[in-house]
């Protein structure tokens, strides 16, 4: 598969930790706000899906997703991440069955009372059909360290840092590409290290519902936070 093959961009002849020039591309100032306008105009209607359609989505537009994600910026350049992409029905309802179990646990009283205050006006419970309805759960993991030959633990660096950025890369680059999201956090997640039989370095992220939105679909009326809100600036 291509995915598997585009491991690395640099020409055979660049020798290991060697500097290159940088590709970049230089826009004019007006068309950096252009620029800065439409993407946030694009990101602005990004928006969590709780009711997917189960129309298909091709396994290789999920790929292009994750690469997208795996451009983030990591500590050391570790790339501390994998993105589990599951499409197989039985594997989806075991991982809705065991994130239900979860979910009554914090809904029948592992959250607390401010805590469900909070979430009401999303209309959230314990019940996740979505995860059996959308075509794809992409189940990010964190790698804490990775194993050598001869088992030595090698650290990775800044993890939650770098793939909370990988997240993020992911979802917008699933929003761009047309396709609706819902970064879910079934609590704890440990089950899905068992289901997908991932290795011990591994901890479960984020799980991520991917596919398009069912045409009735319904989000709650949010406000973003004005920019007063978010930017303090020192000029
Ligand atoms: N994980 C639960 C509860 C939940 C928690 C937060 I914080 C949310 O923003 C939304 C839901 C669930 O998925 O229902």
């Amino acid at each position: 598969m291509r995915f598997m093959l585009r491991r690395c961009d640099l020409p055979a002849m660049v020798p290991a930790n060697d500097h290159i020039p940088l590709s970049f591309e230089r826009y004019t100032e007006a068309e950096m706000m252009t620029r800065a306008r439409d993407f946030h105009r694009l990101m602005d209607r990004r928006r969590s899906v709780r009711h997917f359609s189960p129309e298909p989505v091709p396994f290789d537009l999920i790929a292009e997703l994750v690469l997208a994600a795996s451009t983030a910026p990591s500590g050391a350049h570790k790339q501390p991440w994998t993105f589990c992409v599951v499409g197989d029905p039985y594997l989806k309802r075991r991982i809705r069955v065991a994130a239900e179990e979860e979910e009554r646990a914090n809904y029948g009283g592992r959250m607390s009372e401010e805590w469900l205050k909070d979430l009401a006006p999303l209309g959230t419970d314990a019940e996740k059909p979505f995860l059996e309805i959308a075509p794809w759960l992409v189940v990010v993991f964190k790698r804490a360290f990775e194993e050598e030959a001869g088992g030595h633990k090698h650290p990775n660096y800044y993890v939650n840092e770098s793939v909370g950025i990988a997240t993020g890369l992911f979802l917008a680059a699933a929003h761009n590409a047309g396709l609706a999201t819902l970064t879910h956090t079934p609590s704890p997640m440990n089950f899905l290290v068992q289901l997908l039989g991932r290795p011990a370095n591994e901890r479960p992220f984020l799980l991520i519902p991917v596919g398009l939105p069912a045409p009735d679909c319904h989000v709650p009326a949010l406000c973003r936070k004005p920019l007063e809100a978010v930017l303090v600036p020192f000029l």
